[in-house]
């Protein structure tokens, strides 16, 4: 099957689509990281080169956000020279039913955060795997740690009941390394009964930069699904 006919490929470029057609011209956007991101950030560019989307700037929530933005013609600007982000788009590796995610597969959740937190609009682009009755039922939390604080952080993750692992890279030569030149800890709870408590309680661990819990910050969530071998958002 080629790559355009496969059905998830599909799938995750229409919900990137349908959450690039929500950008509108003159605004601020959040550029989010991951494959269906991409897809939005690609789409984005697309209608800057119809001349239907005008005068946007794009805040990039990671190296590789800003490499695609530039690669699709989608200007830039930083935290520094604006005062608001008017809608930001992002990936998610699991939204619960209180639209409450975990983030950060791709070790981007620090500069994600930051950047869906402060927009006025913050949407969610994901396909129906990630949805989830309870959060930490299949991925991981992932926190990215300070590396000289790496074995107090650990054990002080265990003390929560949480169980760390050390995230390695390609054929695990070495850990990951963020854009921040931090390292991150996945770590395992065997149930996180409130979400927003533990999102507090990991990043009160010093050393602790940022967690991938994101809790009340999401508006929206555009989710695809296969159906028929078709593409359906909802
Ligand atoms: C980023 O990319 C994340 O925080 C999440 O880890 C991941 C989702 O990627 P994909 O869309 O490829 O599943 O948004």
């Amino acid at each position: 099957m080629s790559a355009e006919q496969d059905p998830v490929k599909l799938m995750k470029q229409e919900v990137g689509r349908a959450a690039a057609a929500r950008v509108q011209s003159g605004t601020i956007v959040g550029l989010g990281t991951g494959s269906t991101t991409a897809y939005a950030i690609e789409f984005l560019g697309d209608r800057i080169k119809k001349g239907e989307l005008k005068d946007i700037k794009g805040i990039p929530t990671s190296f590789q956000a800003s490499v695609l933005a530039k690669q699709y013609g989608i200007p830039l600007t930083t935290l520094d020279e604006v005062d608001r982000i008017d809608i930001a788009i992002d990936g998610a590796d699991e939204v619960d039913p209180q639209h409450n995610l975990i983030k950060g597969g791709g070790a981007a959740h620090t500069r994600e955060k930051i950047v869906d937190a402060l927009a006025e609009q913050f949407i969610v682009v994901v396909d129906s795997s990630k949805i989830v009755d309870r959060l930490g039922s299949t991925f991981p939390v992932p926190v990215e740690v300070i590396p000289l604080a790496m074995t107090p952080v650990m054990r002080a993750i265990e003390k929560l009941g949480g169980k760390p692992e050390l995230r390695m890279g390609v054929k695990k030569a070495g850990p990951v390394i963020t854009d921040q030149g931090n390292m991150v800890i996945d770590v395992k709870f065997d149930s996180i009964d409130n979400p927003g408590e533990l999102e507090k309680t990991l990043n009160n661990i010093p050393g602790v930069l940022e967690n991938g819990l994101f809790v009340g910050v999401t508006d929206l969530v555009l989710v695809g699904e296969v159906v028929d071998g078709k593409p359906v958002i909802r």
